[in-house]
């Protein structure tokens, strides 16, 4: 049916057409609406979530009216449009983005007030969308950001989970893990009913002759499962064009149950069959840096990944194109190997269902994705045992099979004297159960592959995927270094920087063009602005001291020194050597004589961060950091000279508190593990240092700010593999003043001497794999230096300046355009509305 309205009634349409609210007046006007009719409520029961509700709902509208624009001008234009396809979207609160993105925050703010709210009040109410675990998720938010920010035609396809990243709450210094369900009312998505795609699993696969005679796979039989679209305006900033992020939600096939067997009595079943659909979409795997390869997170992949390219493909019939158009049409970035079935979908699409023979279905496939690696630990590359795979989608592994006979044929063909390297390329791994290795799949089936960072790039073309530079020549392998948006993690996050620097530029220019910070540099000899600019940050520490007052109940002076390290709990992320280094201080602090001490200087060390839940270790040092806490925090002779706040369920929104509140901040992982980082980025556009290892973007935050600028410690990724093999077969000699940190903590000062005795091991006893003992005294050194800095706040001021000055590259537009003209090949399409 033809949904279109005829010629003659467009007029009507048009006088009738709803405009956006752009005074407070009009805006004030839209929230009582909404509050009487959306809400059914009135001013005699409006509370603060209510509030939130009609003021999310009004902005809601505003983002709805420019998405529907962006859509029809893009699907006008018919221009090539980016997929971002990500298990993970880490968006935290949307209502203070949104207000700051259309340039109507201080409309709201005069509107909320003349209806007796404070907007700040208004903000707080929102619940994170946590549908992340850490890194990976939260730059897939901050490259939607970026994306409809420079006017891409862009969408992200994710899962609607029902519960998040879980909840943490400690408990006598444990964590314990609490269910998110975030649902109860989301004003920022958008149901589509209507948008709906039915999604197999399990069946056969048999082949039957074409009209043609030549014989087809027909894959019958299973189940189906229905992924229903709901729909997330992303608003770009300054400007009308609005992108969209579509989750998919997971239902049964029959609609809410089975009515014939419910009918005929079979009630349990039919219930069942409803849950286990429902189950697809329930919960976000709590893991980050791990791979634990259960079935029900390779339903998940499968279910959003055909579904979204169903979509996709929907999408691009209507432009009634050629197939082999379609990577001139279409780019897919799969966001680590999460998403690599995409790369099999698609050939499937192509040669079961429309008909196109092998070599143009694989040529447009290869053409269509590129494949970002998030990391090089073994645990988190993605292997799934063949038997699964058959049983889940038997034809998917038919044609994962043909992919990698024809790659294997050209290998050998390339090579043809080499053996092994075919068995150490093969996508099918010869274990025992045979596994299916998603990474050589990915890159298989895509023409770029990307590392985050330079020396993660160089990593992955000289160890995991070595084999594959020889084979594809290097052009195939390329870095693109992450970066962070500077509106949420600038704009919104500190907003009194914010606007001294937009004071200084002259405008708010440089949140679209980070480079335009390094004008800063010719004011840091201005006295005036220095003393603003510590201002600032005194003020950006005195709320977050308030904020540890109230979670924690501990008292902190905010003009200590405050060290922050806030990031997924992880062994290789080493908060363990930090803890350890925190109790040397203490040590070292009791051994002083009172006038000693009075000459010391004052530190907060701040913790936050999640363990995986199956993940003991990690929630060891949890346990350690807070058992240290209690101790040193009551300690008379310590005083404010040392306190240790461990922040619970750290997550998006409080990281904006957090970022522009530290003076320093710790990226201390063992050279060679931390694909990027990008809180490092984060804090540094705050106006902290950082304490870090040659790791990561470290390297590059180094190379910009200058060596000056940044706290550099511990052993290169060069020299990792050699001291490990040193650990495990020649003597291993643990460093002094660790092994005092050990003998403390096994007097039972901490308490738990039995739980700490695993972390202590790991060092002594099973070969220190993640380094700790062998950076530890560099790590102490550096701090003693990070003090003296300290001490010297006319140089530390500059210092602060100067970098802040320097991190333009770090910005997420810088990504966007790397990732468009590099492996994309996708332009923007502005609107001048
Ligand atoms: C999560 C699951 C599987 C594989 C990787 C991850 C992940 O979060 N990796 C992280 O990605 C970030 C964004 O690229 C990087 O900054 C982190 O260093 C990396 O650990």
């Amino acid at each position: 049916v033809e949904a279109s309205i005829p010629e003659p009634q467009r007029e009507a349409w048009k006088r009738s057409q709803t405009s956006a609210f752009k005074s407070s007046d009009e805006f004030e006007k839209e929230v009582v609406r909404h509050v009487e009719t959306s809400l059914a409520r009135s001013m005699f029961n409006c509370d603060e979530k209510a509030a939130y509700s009609a003021t999310s709902l009004a902005f809601r509208d505003h983002l709805i009216l420019d998405w529907n624009k962006t859509q029809q001008r893009q699907t006008y234009r018919d221009s090539k449009r980016v997929y971002y396809l990500s298990l993970e979207f880490l968006m935290g609160r949307a209502l203070d983005n949104a207000m700051l993105n259309v340039g109507l925050k201080d409309t709201a703010k005069a509107g909320l007030a003349d209806l007796g709210f404070r907007i700040e009040d208004i903000i707080g109410q929102e619940h994170d969308a946590a549908l992340g675990n850490g890194g990976l998720g939260r730059l897939a938010a901050c490259f939607l950001d970026s994306l409809a920010s420079l006017d891409f035609p862009a969408w992200g396809y994710g899962l609607r989970y029902r519960y998040g990243i879980f909840k943490q709450e400690i408990i006598d210094g444990y964590q314990v893990e609490v269910p998110d369900y975030w649902l109860d009312f989301n004003p920022w998505e958008f149901p589509r009913h209507d948008v709906t795609v039915d999604v197999q699993f399990f069946g056969s696969v048999k082949k039957v002759p074409n009209e043609q005679g030549k014989s087809v796979a027909v894959w019958e039989g299973g189940e189906i499962v229905v992924a229903v679209a709901y729909d997330v305006p992303i608003p770009g900033y300054d400007t009308p064009t609005t992108n969209n992020l579509r989750l998919w939600s997971s239902k049964a096939s029959g609609g809410e149950f089975d009515f014939q067997k419910f009918n005929s009595g079979d009630y349990e079943s039919s219930v069942a069959e409803q849950q286990r659909a429902e189950t697809i979409s329930n919960v976000l795997y709590p893991n980050d840096n791990l791979e634990r390869g259960k079935e029900l997170r390779l339903k998940q992949q499968y279910f959003w990944v055909a579904a979204s390219l169903y979509d996709i493909v929907r999408r691009f019939k209507k432009s009634k194109r050629a197939w082999r158009e379609f990577p001139e049409q279409v780019a897919i970035q799969l966001n680590d190997t999460h998403p690599t079935l995409a790369i099999v979908e698609l050939q499937r699409i192509l040669i079961d269902i429309e008909g196109l023979d092998w070599d143009l279905a694989w040529e447009i496939v290869t053409g269509t994705f590129g494949y970002t690696n998030h990391t090089v630990l073994p645990e988190a590359l993605e292997k799934w045992p063949v038997g699964l795979v058959q049983h889940l989608l038997p034809r998917h592994l038919q044609i994962i099979y043909d992919i990698n006979l024809f790659f294997l044929q050209s290998v050998e063909k390339q090579f043809p004297d080499d053996r092994d390297i075919l068995t150490r390329v093969s996508i099918i791994e010869e274990s025992q159960p045979k596994m299916v290795r998603m990474a050589h799949l990915a890159i298989v089936g895509s023409h770029k592959v990307n590392g985050v960072a330079e020396l993660h790039s160089d990593l992955i073309k000289t160890t995991i995927f070595k084999d594959f530079v020889e084979i594809y020549g290097p052009d195939r392998f390329t870095n693109v270094t992450n970066g962070i948006t500077p509106r949420r993690w600038l704009h919104q996050a500190n907003p009194r920087l914010s606007e001294l620097i937009a004071s200084k530029l002259g405008s708010h220019e440089f949140l679209k063009d980070l480079s335009q910070l390094n004008k800063l540099e010719l004011l840091v000899q201005d006295k005036e602005f220095k003393k603003e600019w510590a201002e600032i940050k005194f003020a950006n520490k005195v709320r977050l001291a308030k904020y540890i007052k109230e979670t924690t109940g501990v008292n902190v002076n905010p003009s200590a020194l405050f060290d922050v390290q806030v990031k997924r709990i992880h062994e290789y992320k080493r908060q363990q050597l930090n803890i350890f280094g925190v109790i040397h201080r203490y040590l070292t602090l009791k051994a002083m004589t009172p006038a000693e001490r009075k000459k010391q200087l004052p530190r907060v060390s701040i913790f936050g961060g999640k363990a995986a839940p199956g993940y003991w270790m990690a929630k060891q040092i949890i346990h350690l950091i807070n058992a240290v806490g209690s101790v040193v925090n009551n300690d008379e002779d310590i005083g404010d000279l040392l306190k240790v706040i461990f922040l619970e369920d750290y997550n998006v929104s409080k990281a904006e508190i957090i970022c522009p509140a530290s003076d320093i901040s710790e990226h201390i992982s063992t050279a060679g593990t931390e694909a990027s980082g990008t809180s490092n980025m984060k804090f540094v556009l705050n106006g902290g240092l950082i304490i870090g290892t040659c790791d990561g973007a470290n390297i590059e935050i180094t190379r910009e700010v200058g060596e000056n600028n940044i706290f550099l410690f511990g052993n290169l990724a060069e020299d990792v593999e050699d001291l490990r093999h040193a650990h495990t077969y020649g003597s291993h000699t643990i460093d002094p003043d660790l092994a005092k940190v050990f003998e403390e903590i096994q007097k039972g000062t901490f308490g738990s001497v039995h739980d700490f005795s695993a972390m202590i091991a790991a060092v002594k006893d099973h070969g220190d794999y993640y380094l700790v003992s062998d950076d530890f005294h560099s790590y102490i050194e550096t701090h003693t230096l990070v003090d003296e800095a300290y001490r010297n706040q006319e140089e530390w001021v500059v210092k602060s300046i100067t970098a802040v000055a320097r991190m333009g590259f770090f910005s997420s537009d810088r990504c966007i355009y790397e990732y468009a003209d590099g492996i994309w090949n996708v332009e923007p399409l502005p609107r001048r509305d």
